[in-house]
């Protein structure tokens, strides 16, 4: 008889020296295990190894392995799932990769959840139990309702200091480059507010002051966004997450955000060249607005964090020195960069794959801190690389994160918080200065 027992393992990523990243904490951490965890039931033991700051407890008895699969990190998984296949386990896996390139994965593991797993504690673990696993699942959520994630698996772990709680799911836009667009298709699904209520509640209760809306673009529905900043206003709390900069275009609704708690925001301006936005079918933001938004944004008290791409067709040398004097002039507290990487899975892979310029088809050595695996219009995937670390030392070097994060108004306006950014920035140009994009921390 099996034992409703699972271990479910987050991997980790190796970094540009094909190290695995390995962490004495993790600062942000996902909502994924605690939430699995919960919707396992009640009536399931669950353990939860977050690799970045955990060792694989490969001796493990038990049987049943669930195993996420984020980005690049996929490329770990495989590698975790084969090992516990040769110690005679059971594998399952999930997650945006392994959901966009399910017949690939299937060959290192038993079984693979497709898309959002919601109703996998009914089909896929009764179906494990009685030895009927089916090889792949795929459910299609029309409505999001989730149990209260089971936070206190990871609160014992080392992590920082805000708990992850999600309201919606998928995004309505469908930019080109974009895993979530591909997986929901202009989808967006949110939860109830007293639902999204409920959690937040319990991250208080357990003692933390701040959250994470883990939301890919919390604007999606004004008057959803206005009412849950109305009651999360109450409960005194501050909060960070991720939405379109066009927030700012909304005063009314940047204030009702800001007056809620939520002290920094993480915008996906992806790039100041509106020729490169265009061809990834995201002409609605267009860069010539970006500084006007930002100043907009901070004026209101909340700090800003950015996501920005390298490797476009339409860039330059001079565009991307031009884009590290944007974030310091903007005053960016968090900026962060990616080279535009072909994911497998999805419409910009399957449009490059057969091209010259992809000067790399390996893709299980595939990040999105390089090396480079394409060229583009004006720049080889060698002089991609280069300035990417140029753009990372440039905006981290120390005269830089001080014009950014001191020298500015904000700084007079929230001195403490200004403090813990530039611990945050040190924090970055460290690992900058080991060859490691801060992306993962
Ligand atoms: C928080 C977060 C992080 C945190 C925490 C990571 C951690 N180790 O815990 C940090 C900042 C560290 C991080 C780092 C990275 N991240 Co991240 N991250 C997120 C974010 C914002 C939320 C994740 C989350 O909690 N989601 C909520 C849960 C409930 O949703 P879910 O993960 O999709 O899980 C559901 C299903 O997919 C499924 N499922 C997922 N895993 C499994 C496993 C099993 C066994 C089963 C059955 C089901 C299942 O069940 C869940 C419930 O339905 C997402 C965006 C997003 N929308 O998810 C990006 C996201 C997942 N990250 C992404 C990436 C690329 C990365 C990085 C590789 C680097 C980077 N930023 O580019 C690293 C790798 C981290 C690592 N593995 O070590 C991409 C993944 C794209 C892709 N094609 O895979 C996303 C989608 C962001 C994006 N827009 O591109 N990330």
């Amino acid at each position: 008889m099996k034992s409703k027992r699972i271990l479910l393992i987050q991997p980790t990523i190796y970094d540009n020296n094909h190290l695995l990243v390995k962490k004495d904490k993790l600062y942000f951490i996902g909502l994924t295990m605690p939430l699995l965890a919960a919707e396992c039931g009640d009536d399931w033991d669950v353990e939860i190894c977050i690799e970045t700051i955990e060792d694989i407890p490969w001796d493990t008895d038990i049987d049943l392995i669930g195993i996420g699969s984020m980005g690049h990190s996929i490329i770990r998984g495989i590698e975790i799932a084969k090992e516990f296949k040769r110690r005679g386990k059971t594998v399952v896996m999930g997650g945006y990769m392994a959901s966009l390139v399910s017949d690939e994965v299937k060959q290192y593991c038993d079984c693979i959840m497709i898309g959002d797993a919601e109703s996998y504690r009914k089909q896929m673990l009764d179906d494990y139990l009685n030895g009927t696993l089916k090889p792949f699942y795929t459910t299609t959520v029309e409505k999001l309702s989730t149990p209260l994630p089971r936070y206190e698996l990871v609160t014992r772990k080392k992590i920082g200091d805000f708990l992850p709680v999600q309201a919606g799911r998928g995004c309505p836009n469908r930019c080109l480059f974009c895993s979530i667009a591909c997986l929901y298709k202009g989808k967006y699904l949110r939860r109830e507010i007293p639902e999204v209520m409920r959690d937040i509640r319990k991250v208080k209760e357990l003692g933390f002051k701040k959250f994470l809306l883990i939301d890919d673009n919390i604007l999606s529905d004004r008057k959803y966004t206005m009412d849950l900043c109305n009651e999360i206003k109450k409960l005194h709390m501050t909060w960070y997450s991720q939405c379109s900069i066009k927030l700012a275009e909304d005063p009314e609704l940047l204030k009702c955000v800001a007056d809620s708690g939520c002290i920094c925001l993480s915008f996906g301006l992806e790039t100041i060249t509106a020729g490169n936005l265009k061809k990834m079918n995201k002409s609605w933001e267009d860069p010539k607005d970006y500084s006007r938004m930002i100043r907009t944004i901070i004026d209101a008290g909340i700090d800003v964090a950015t996501e920005m791409m390298i490797g476009l067709e339409d860039d330059t040398v001079e565009s991307i020195k031009a884009t590290a004097k944007f974030v310091i002039d903007n005053k960016v507290t968090a900026p962060k960069f990616y080279i535009i990487t072909p994911v497998p899975g999805t419409p910009f892979f399957e449009e490059v794959k057969d091209s010259k310029d992809l000067v790399n088809k390996d893709i299980y050595t595939y990040s999105p801190s390089g090396p480079a695996v394409k060229n583009s219009k004006h720049l080889t995937a060698k002089e991609i690389d280069e300035m990417y670390w140029w753009l990372y030392n440039e905006v981290y070097s120390i005269k830089n994160i001080y014009k950014r994060i001191v020298f500015c108004r904000s700084f007079l306006r929230h001195p403490f918080r200004s403090m813990f950014n530039l611990g945050v920035n040190f924090f970055y140009r460290y690992h900058i200065k080991h060859n490691i994009a801060p992306i993962i921390i």
